[in-house]
């Protein structure tokens, strides 16, 4: 739908993003429509007219879904489907469909559920009566196969043990990040399919999922780095930023968001090789704004360079980012520099300290021991003197209580 406001080109692009969702999903674009108007049809958002022409193309390519790029209050969708007498789906409900497709784990099930159930609880009418009528497809998977004849209360009912579930899931996450709140963190970000996974494995050893699909990654991964000097970090990979991203919906997205904004540094990973390729870095900062992450420490990494054709192109980014680090992550080119530059982030957030420790301060001893890593200790008369790393908070706090020295 283009209002008199849009922009052609992002227009093009959210289409763009849009086809490649539907591909992801499995599903093949036969064709696609941009509605000019003043302003939207209450009743069938794009207008009757277009609605016959979508019907009558649909006629001629045996299509089977419509899907729209924005999304469609339940009454709309109905109309629409009515009208022409096809599957309406929209964004929103494909980009769950596809978490639904995707989601291997326990917890990752049962977050897309909880979604699609959120979702769909206003259009239940509408999404039951299909179901009846067309059966399975993209759209349908997930709360509609297992609750076909569930009315509204039990979906509620459902909908809260869900959340219960996931609500221990937090706790035990929370927990977890408690233990490391020492540990430099640094999350990987970025627009989908840039490879983050695959920066993530090489630097981690770890083995998230890697693919040439959108959403590759459902969840946020999280993995103890090891680094030169005996220093360490945590390594987050975060769910694809794509435009349009329903993060309100999908609790996963909750827990990047927190990962994310509990970073010390961020590592944007861009693909290099996509012409335009700073437009996709603009959109990922874009939804970043749009999380409420502003303003963190960033790195630049411009991914997948030897995908790139144009050397032109590569040395005008070098020009233009000189800050940035460039990669291939796939043959492990550039990943020292990505190591150097997290270690140069510890050791800005950590300090070794050399400290006096009375004999009688045997709880500060344990209190030492749980804030960071003791290098060396040796025995006086009346104390114990010790080397230790911490960091830059417990540092203070150690000054403060006078044993630093
Ligand atoms: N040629 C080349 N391919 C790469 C490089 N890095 C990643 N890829 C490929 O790009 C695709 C996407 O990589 P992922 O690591 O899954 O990307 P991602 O950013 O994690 O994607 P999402 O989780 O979907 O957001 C995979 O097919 C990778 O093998 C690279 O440096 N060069
Ligand atoms: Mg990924």
């Amino acid at each position: 739908m283009s209002l008199p406001n849009t922009r052609v080109e992002d227009e093009q692009e959210s289409l763009d993003e849009l086809a490649e969702l539907a591909r992801t999903a499995g599903a093949t674009v036969v064709d696609r429509f941009v509605q000019n108007r003043t302003r939207l049809d209450g009743k069938t958002y794009v207008g009757s007219g277009m609605v016959e022409r979508i019907k009558a193309a649909a006629a001629i390519h045996e299509a089977n879904l419509l899907i729209f790029d924005d999304d469609l209050r339940p009454a709309q969708g109905r109309e629409i489907e009515e009208a022409t007498e096809i599957k309406v789906i929209d964004r929103t409900e494909l980009i769950l469909d596809i978490f639904a497709r995707r989601a291997r784990t326990k917890v990752a099930r049962a977050q897309v559920e909880l979604a699609q159930l959120e979702y769909e609880l206003p259009r239940l009418r509408r999404l039951w009566d299909h179901l009846q009528r067309l059966g399975g497809g993209i759209g349908t998977r997930g709360p509609g196969e297992t609750q076909l004849e569930s009315d509204r209360r039990n979906v509620r009912v459902r909908i809260k043990i869900l959340k219960k579930i996931l609500k221990g899931v937090e706790i035990d996450r929370q927990e977890q990040r408690k233990q490391r709140a020492r540990m430099a963190r640094v999350a990987l970000v970025g627009y989908t399919n840039a490879g983050k996974s695959t920066v993530m494995n090489a630097l981690s050893g770890a083995d998230v999922l890697t693919e040439d699909l959108l959403f590759a990654t459902l969840d946020a991964t999280t993995r103890k780095l090891d680094l030169p000097g005996g220093h360490e970090a945590l390594l987050t990979d975060t769910v694809g930023l794509i435009k349009k991203l329903p993060h309100h919906l999908v609790v996963s997205f909750h827990a990047t968001l927190e990962e994310i904004a509990d970073s010390d540094l961020l590592l944007h990973v861009v693909d290099a090789s996509r012409t335009h390729c700073e437009r996709y870095m603009d959109l990922a900062d874009a939804v970043l704004k749009d999380m409420g992450i502003e303003e963190k420490p960033t790195r630049l990494i411009f991914n997948k360079i030897d995908l790139i054709e144009d050397v032109g192109e590569l040395e005008r980014l070098r020009r233009m980012y000189p800050g940035a680090l460039f990669t291939n992550a796939v043959e492990g080119e550039g990943l020292e520099e990505i190591r150097r530059a997290i270690c140069a982030l510890v050791e800005s957030k950590e300090e070794v300290l050399s400290i006096t420790v009375p004999y009688s301060e045997g709880r500060l001893m344990s209190t030492v021991y749980q804030m960071g890593e003791v290098l060396s200790t040796q025995d006086g008369e009346e104390a114990t003197e010790m080397k230790v790393r911490v960091s830059k908070a417990d540092a203070d706090r150690l000054r403060k209580l006078g044993v630093v020295g």
